[in-house]
This record gives structure tokens, sequence and C-alpha cells, in this order.
């Protein structure tokens, strides 16, 4: 970047937002009661394939919020009606984190205090008003890209490297989480457990590369069976987990025997050889007094499954 009256720093701005968003527009919302504020900064930023939506209050921004999960940043203004922007930081402090939303405050009080104030109660950054639009682009672009790196974050924490499937860990934070409001509104939550079948015979006979194949396999055809509400994990190994939420039992039964069916009949191509295995499957269907107990549960059905020959379903 060329370093000329401050343009490094434009570009620079500029750069980590198009880098930060990718192919998908980042979500930030403007809350101001000014319609002038609004619509010049919203066709500013508008411009750098960012998705704008607008508030004129903090009442009517924490309703937006609520629709619109995936907002990344907020840029709020102090002084509204209804609900300012110190209430408004505070009540979204209260749901959203620092690590899944940033708050930009912009204010034309002049008031030594009112920045710290902001801070403290939970803001990212604070910028007062008559600021350039430079200086709007590098507070945009720094606090996307920590948004961002949250994600990254996250991500890895939660994600298998070998499948880029969800790991043990996401089961028991988010599958907790959807197991205790089952438990709470009384809905319905099952769990299944799969487990290639004589999986070590596979690395034993072709090596350890060949049994990874399999594993991603794997993962790819689950995938190509489960909907979006059906959490699915890698727990380690050979063994796959699938939560279903609200999902009848004939329904999930039925599922599962396409997919230990389809298991059944396909083949790997490994050049000289074609690679087969069958998958066996333990359910669990009664939400039991843990999530870690029906874990078991579902553990000892797999258990009987391969005990009676492997290649079935038990519940
Ligand atoms: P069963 O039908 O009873 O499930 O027998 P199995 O051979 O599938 O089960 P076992 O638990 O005895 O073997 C699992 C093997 O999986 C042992 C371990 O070396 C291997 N394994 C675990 N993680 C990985 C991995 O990431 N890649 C590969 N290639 N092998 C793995
Ligand atoms: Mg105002
Ligand atoms: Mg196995
Ligand atoms: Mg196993």
């Amino acid at each position: 970047y060329v370093v000329k009256d401050g343009m490094y720093s434009f570009k620079y701005a500029l750069s980590v937002i198009n880098r930060v968003i990718k192919n998908e527009k980042a979500k930030v919302l403007l809350v101001d009661d000014s319609n002038t504020f609004l619509e010049t900064t919203k066709s500013l930023i508008e411009k750098y394939r960012l998705n704008v939506f607008t508030a004129t209050n903090g009442l009517e921004a924490l309703e937006i919020l609520e629709e619109n999960r995936d907002i990344k940043l907020l840029l709020t203004d102090y002084l509204m009606p209804y609900m300012n922007g110190l209430d408004l930081v505070r009540h979204i402090r209260k749901k959203y984190n620092k690590d899944e939303l940033s708050i930009i405050v912009t204010s034309a009080v002049k008031d030594k205090n009112t920045a710290s104030k902001f801070l403290k109660y939970g803001a990212n950054d604070f910028l007062y008003k008559g600021f350039t639009q430079e200086e709007l682009f590098v507070r945009l672009g720094a606090n996307l890209e920590l948004i961002e790196l949250f994600d990254e974050l996250r991500n890895r924490a939660n994600k298998d490297f070998l499948t880029n499937m969800y790991n043990r860990r996401y089961l028991f934070s988010k599958g907790l989480t959807l197991y205790e409001k089952a438990k709470e509104k009384k809905e319905k939550l099952a769990i299944a457990l799969l487990d290639i079948d004589k999986f070590k015979y596979i690395n034993d006979t072709y090596g350890h590369d060949i049994g990874d194949i399999a594993i991603k396999e794997v993962s790819k055809i689950l995938n190509q069976f489960l909907y979006n509400n059906e959490m699915l994990v890698r727990l380690g190994g050979e063994e796959f987990c699938i939560l279903f939420h609200k999902t009848d039992e004939e329904e999930i039964l039925s599922k599962l025997e396409l997919i230990k069916d389809e298991f059944e009949n396909h083949t790997i191509d490994l050049g000289i050889h074609k690679l087969t295995f069958t998958v066996s499957i333990g359910c669990s269907f009664t939400l039991c007094n843990s999530l870690d107990e029906m874990l078991q549960n579902a553990d000892k059905e797999l258990y009987k499954a391969k005990d009676a020959g492997r290649n079935q379903i038990r519940y």
C-alpha cells in the first residue's frame, strides 16, 4: 500500500473488509435517530459489500438483532428516543458476547466521560461524530476482523481436522444446549451412534491412509442424508454421533435404515482394490437424566448390534 496522506490506513481498512467478508456480505446494523445520518452512512458503507440494516432507536435495533443472529457489527448513536445507545449496549451485552458481535458507538456528545462509560458497558470502540470516512472504514475493518478471528478460533475448536465435521467438544456445548432445551420444552430428541464395522481390518489390510479415506467417505455420505437440524459429530476414531431434534422415531429409524443400506451397497474405488464396509448403529430415544446417559444407552445398543453380527440398527 502507498503510504500517502493517510491513504495507507484507508486502503488497509478496505482490504481487511474485503478479506473478512470473502464471499458472503457481512451484516452490519446502523442505529441512529437521524435519518440523514443513516442514509449517508448506509450508502457509503454499502459500496464495500457490507449488508446494511438500519434502526432509528434501541428497541428497534434489538428486534432486528433477534431476527438476524448473524449480524457481526453494530454502529450505534448515543442519544435516541425510547432507548438510548447506552441502554442498548447494556441490553445487548447480556445476550451477545464480544466474540460474536462488535459494537461501535458514535456520538456528538463531547463529554470527556462518554467514551469510557460506553467502553465499560461493553462497547468495543467509540467514534466522535464528525469522523472522516477513512476513520470509519479503519474502525469497521478492525472490528470486523476481530469477529472473524473469533469465528475462525471457534471453528478450529469445534471441528475435526480430518473431516471438517463437528467434534466431541461441539456435542457437549451446542448439543448439550439442545438437550436442555428439549428437556425443558418436552421436545423429542434422539441420539444415534454409528460405528464402522471391522475398521481395524481396513487399517491393517490397506493402511492408515486408506482408513482415513473411509472415515472421510462416511462423513460425506452422512452429510448427504442429514438435514440442517440434525447435528452430526465425529466422536473420535470411526465413531459418529447424530442428534435428531423434534423428529419422530419412525422417521429416524427409516432414515438410519437408508444410511445403513447405503454403506452396505457402497464401494470406494481404490484403483486396484475396491473397498467396501458396513456400519452398525445404536439409538437412544429416551431423554434420560443427562446427555451423557443418553449416549451411554445408545452405546449399549451399538454394542448389541455389534454382538449380533454387525451391519444392523439396535434401539
Ligand atoms: P468393530 O466392528 O467392533 O467396531 O471393530 P473395529 O475394528 O471397527 O473397532 P476397533 O475399535 O477395534 O478399531 C478401531 C480402530 O480405528 C482402532 C484405531 O487404530 C483406528 N483409528 C482411530 N482413529 C483413526 C483415524 O483417524 N484414522 C485411521 N485410519 N484409523 C483410526
Ligand atoms: Mg441522536
Ligand atoms: Mg468399529
Ligand atoms: Mg469404534
